[in-house]
């Protein structure tokens, strides 16, 4: 799939053109297409010449040309234009956080800064401190986000590593010989960021698999390859991805795939239970002298052991092996039981699709309802909407909502937490909306203490249900606040507010641990996909994993409710704060 690719080309396009002070209409749109690129599953190649790229709202006639192009001479001449007005080097300066393109262009018209480097040297000298939109804070954040790159391990998001994983997948599974193929490692324990993508295949023919796998269209690099392991970085979509295949006989694939799905520490655990049982566990089976217990099949390995299955979402020691021991492990979420998405975004704000288009996807997927929640007034650059702007999308979703059948539509808002802890509009508006999210969306790299305010501040109004996002991390990209998550979580269970779990691989804010503490403390979670567009509606299944692996059961989980218990959760937060 070429679509990430052309997707990046858009932003870098709109980044220069930001850079080079560009017209803000256009910008914008150039983001918004590569936004709309990204968000399609299917591959834009294959849509393009079935002639369906130009029923995709929101691409007009010069975007198509522009990826038609791209499929055609893998360049785009209007990109190669714009790449040729800056210093190759300049674009590295956008890869640090807290670095946009606004700070790019200060720095590099004000000081001739063209290197991470240089930057690094300017803001030591405090000359970036000096520079009129930035100060001592803004430099220290910089500083901060040059350290964090120097430091980042090359770990990637769970979705492209599943990306990856599913293209070494299907091609294996279209190879023949296979008796049986499962990812393993922390990709299927759905870990937040994956070192490498572990593959497992059941076969008796090891070499021939190794050597089709080493030599495959996608392959970039070879790492190593034996007779039962091999090990390459294959071209997936935006960056290169390390993919560790491992063939096993059929007899060891259950014990093998305990092994290799760890985490290491869970495995350390199991081998403890097993020594003290004087047998022996290792990836070819479960042992007692030399006969085999089990092997074949890695639920027998658990029975064996006298534990209850574990779910490889719960196998990062945390408890799990205890909780295994005496049947007391959660009955944890599943994606069937989400029964809506509260937080999606339309082109009303800067989303991609209509109310109505959304909300028949919703009812596909086997929602009850849906919850619009388009941004507020002050989110500037995300065209939120006007109270004015507010209150006739409120009259536009009751009026769908009366003629969309099989799905309850709901008003709601994602309101910006000003700077001063106040929403970004008044209760009287709020009042009413069926549910509403509130979000820090400015300021996030100020002190602990006033992120942390303002977020409680805003759990204390009567009207807000839920707090979007709470850390504001991007992965890889930018560094959480600093907030006070304890204290937060405290205070959501005081005033009856849910806090998210944004279910978009970048963000996965709540993390898992911090689900756990929430959860723990009574805390209703809400798993919101954020979509800016129908596709952007499938990323719930990570959300749904987070949740499992914060241990959250369905009980622990707002939108597993029926619309009529959403509401009246609502109403008695209101009564009880109004
Ligand atoms: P990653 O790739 O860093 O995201 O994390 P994993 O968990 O996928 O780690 P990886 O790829 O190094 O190894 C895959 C699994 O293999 C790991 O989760 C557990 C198992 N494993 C690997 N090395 C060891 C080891 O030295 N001891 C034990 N007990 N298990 C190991
Ligand atoms: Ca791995
Ligand atoms: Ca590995």
């Amino acid at each position: 799939m070429k679509n990430i690719v052309i997707s990046q080309l858009f932003g870098q396009m709109a980044d220069i053109m930001e850079i080079l002070g560009d017209d803000r209409f256009r910008i914008n749109s150039y983001r918004k297409v590569g936004r709309i690129i990204s968000d399609i599953p299917s591959d834009v190649e294959t849509m393009l010449a079935a002639g369906q790229l130009e029923k995709i709202p929101g691409l007009g006639r010069s975007s198509l040309a522009k990826i038609q192009e791209f499929v055609k001479t893998g360049k785009i001449t209007a990109h190669q234009q714009l790449l040729a007005k800056i210093p190759p080097t300049l674009l590295e300066l956008l890869t640090i956080p807290g670095m946009g393109p606004k700070g790019v262009k200060v720095v590099y018209e004000k000081l001739k800064v063209t290197k991470i480097g240089e930057l690094k040297k300017a803001i030591e000298s405090g000359s970036v401190a000096q520079l009129s939109g930035f100060g001592e804070k803004k430099a220290a954040a910089i500083a901060r986000g040059i350290n964090f790159l120097e430091k980042s391990t090359g770990r990637i998001r769970i979705d492209q590593a599943g990306a990856a994983a599913d293209i070494v997948s299907n091609f294996l599974s279209s190879i023949g010989g296979i008796q049986n193929i499962q990812t393993a490692g922390s990709l299927r324990r759905y870990a937040e960021t994956i070192g490498d993508v572990d593959i497992l295949v059941a076969s008796k023919k090891g070499e021939e698999i190794i050597q089709s796998f080493t030599e495959a269209p996608f392959v970039q690099e070879v790492i190593a390859a034996g007779p039962t392991k091999g090990s390459a970085m294959i071209d997936a979509e935006a960056a290169p991805v390390h993919v560790d295949v491992r063939v096993v006989p059929k007899e060891s694939f259950g014990a093998a795939a305990q092994y290799f799905t760890g985490s290491k520490q869970h495995n350390v655990r199991l081998r403890e239970i097993a020594v003290k049982a004087k047998l022996k566990l290792n990836e070819y089976g479960l042992f007692k002298e030399d006969k085999i217990l089990a092997g074949p099949i890695e639920e027998e390995i658990y029975q064996k052991l006298g534990l209850d299955y574990i779910n490889p979402l719960l196998r990062e020691d945390r408890g799990e092996v205890e909780a295994a021991k005496i049947n007391s492990l959660p009955s944890v979420i599943k994606l069937n039981d989400i029964k809506g998405d509260l937080h999606v975004h339309t082109n009303a704000s800067d989303g991609n699709c209509s109310i109505s288009a959304i909300a028949e996807a919703a009812k596909t997927l086997g929602y009850k309802y849906i919850c619009i929640t388009d941004h507020s007034q002050s989110s500037t650059i995300a065209n939120g909407l006007s109270p004015k702007r507010l209150v006739n999308q409120i009259k536009q979703i009751r009026k769908l909502d009366e003629q969309i059948k099989g799905i309850t539509i709901l008003a709601g808002a994602e309101v910006d937490i000003l700077a001063d802890s106040s929403m970004d509009f008044d209760n009287k508006l709020l009042c009413d909306l069926d549910f509403v999210i509130a979000a820090i969306h400015s300021g996030l790299a100020s002190s602990r203490k006033k992120v942390t305010k303002r977020t409680l501040k805003a759990m204390d109004n009567p009207f807000v249900n839920c707090i979007a996002h709470p850390t504001g991390r991007l992965i890889g990209q930018r560094e959480p606040m600093d907030i006070d998550i304890a204290a937060v979580i405290k205070h959501a269970a005081e005033t009856s507010t849910a806090l998210e779990i944004n279910a978009n691989p970048w963000r996965l804010d709540l993390k898992d641990i911090h689900c756990r503490m929430a959860i723990d403390a009574k805390v209703k979670l809400e798993i919101g996909t954020d979509a800016h567009s129908i596709e952007g509606l499938a990323l719930m299944k990570y959300g749904v994993a987070t949740a499992t692996r914060g241990w959250a059961t369905k009980e622990n989980i707002l939108n597993t409710f029926s619309t009529a218990k959403i509401k009246s959760w609502v109403a008695k937060k209101r009564k009880a704060l109004s």
